[in-house]
């Protein structure tokens, strides 16, 4: 399937058909019972309104230290793995040569947004992150890689995958808000957000 073009990402509208949206989403409820979604605070001592958990090697981690990749959750055990249903994601845009090592899970309750933040806490911005869209439509903002850079909002359904990679790897992106209830694929609405991402130097 050829992408389409946004602010230098690539965008695969309903890549994945509800069949496998169901499959991922299975597969995220066995990661999200072993590790529950929690909302981290950050340094400032704010709690973020998306509750996050991971699988894989590492996974992202958020309190009054700041944050970082952590290869174990906070109570010390390690990450589940990453379901082959979403690896099989990756395998599809961006191939096998290396698989992610980390995949943030974000679960996007009513009301809940994400500011604008590039990604580079990663080793390696060669590989590319790759974004999997669950659940309730959200408008996802993408500007350049210097913050000023005028961006541009599209709607992301469930279904749709984005890569930012290449010269979109740095971009400014969040999500400023989603459409609660707008898809019937959760339980009790929302949106699942996942990132796949290679955070380990080879
Ligand atoms: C979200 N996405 O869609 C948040 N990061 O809920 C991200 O933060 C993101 O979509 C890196 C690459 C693609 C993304
Ligand atoms: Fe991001």
């Amino acid at each position: 399937m050829k992408p389409v073009k946004f602010q230098g990402a690539d965008l695969y509208p309903a890549l994945l058909d509800e069949a496998a949206q169901k499959e991922i989403v299975a597969d995220i409820r066995a990661v999200t019972e072993a590790a529950p979604p929690q909302r981290f605070e950050t340094r400032r001592g704010r709690r973020l309104s998306v509750a996050m958990t991971s699988a894989g090697r590492v996974g992202w981690i958020s309190d009054r230290a700041g944050y970082r990749y952590a290869p174990t959750r906070p109570d010390g055990r390690p990450w589940p793995e990453i379901p082959d249903s979403v690896l099989a994601v990756w395998r599809r845009v961006v191939g096998e040569d290396r698989l992610p090592d980390s995949c943030l899970v974000n679960f996007y309750a009513e009301g809940a947004r994400m500011g604008l933040h590039q990604d580079r806490d990663e080793g390696d911005f060669s590989w590319p992150v790759v974004s999997i869209s669950l659940g309730d439509d959200a408008l996802f903002r993408v500007g350049g890689v210097e913050r000023p850079a005028p961006s541009r909002s599209v709607w992301l359904r469930s279904g749709d995958v984005v890569v930012l990679g290449g010269a979109s790897r740095l971009a400014f992106h969040g999500i400023d808000r989603i459409r609660f209830g707008s898809s019937r694929l959760l339980e009790g609405g929302g949106r699942l957000n996942l990132t796949l991402r290679v955070v380990e130097r080879a």
